[in-house]
């Protein structure tokens, strides 16, 4: 599948708590042209359904729980996403639904370009018949 978890380096500092960074061409191999962040949703609530057909993404909860569903039709993955040094990164034609485990985990993503709704893949039946194209 076209994914890869990372290492995401961690430093803790003995009674001052943690500090995580990741840097662009040394972890993952895109350039960065957005931050976006997913904040105040509730336990329980699902997100996304959709994949994107080119748009590249490195996914990371730094607060909370949120579980990731992939899919890129061969193959399905869960991937839980509970802590600061862990990061997923997404590449072309993966259909992703996140689910909020705890109330109020903040979602963060580093994405390879700008924010494009044609590059958004929204219908199921329209995604099975892309990636069996690109696949
Ligand atoms: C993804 C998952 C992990 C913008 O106007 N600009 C932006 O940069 C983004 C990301 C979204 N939007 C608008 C589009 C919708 O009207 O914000 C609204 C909510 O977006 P969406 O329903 O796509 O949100 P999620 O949480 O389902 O998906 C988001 C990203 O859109 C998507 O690329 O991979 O997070």
């Amino acid at each position: 599948m076209n994914i890869d978890i990372i290492d995401i380096k961690t430093i803790t500092t003995e009674k001052e708590g943690q500090l995580s960074f990741f840097e662009a061409d040394k972890d993952f191999d895109f350039d960065i042209k957005r931050i976006y962040y997913i904040t105040k949703v509730s336990e329980g609530v699902k997100r996304g359904a959709h994949a994107h057909k080119n748009l590249k993404q490195l996914i990371w909860c730094p607060i909370g729980s949120v579980k990731i569903y992939l899919d890129n039709i061969r193959e399905k993955r869960e991937i839980i996403l509970d802590n600061p040094a862990k990061g997923l990164v997404i590449k072309e034609s993966v259909w992703r639904d996140m689910l909020w485990l705890k109330s109020d985990s903040v979602l963060c993503v580093a994405a390879s370009d700008y924010y494009d709704a044609d590059d958004y893949i929204r219908d199921y039946d329209e995604f099975i018949k892309y990636a069996g194209g690109v696949i």
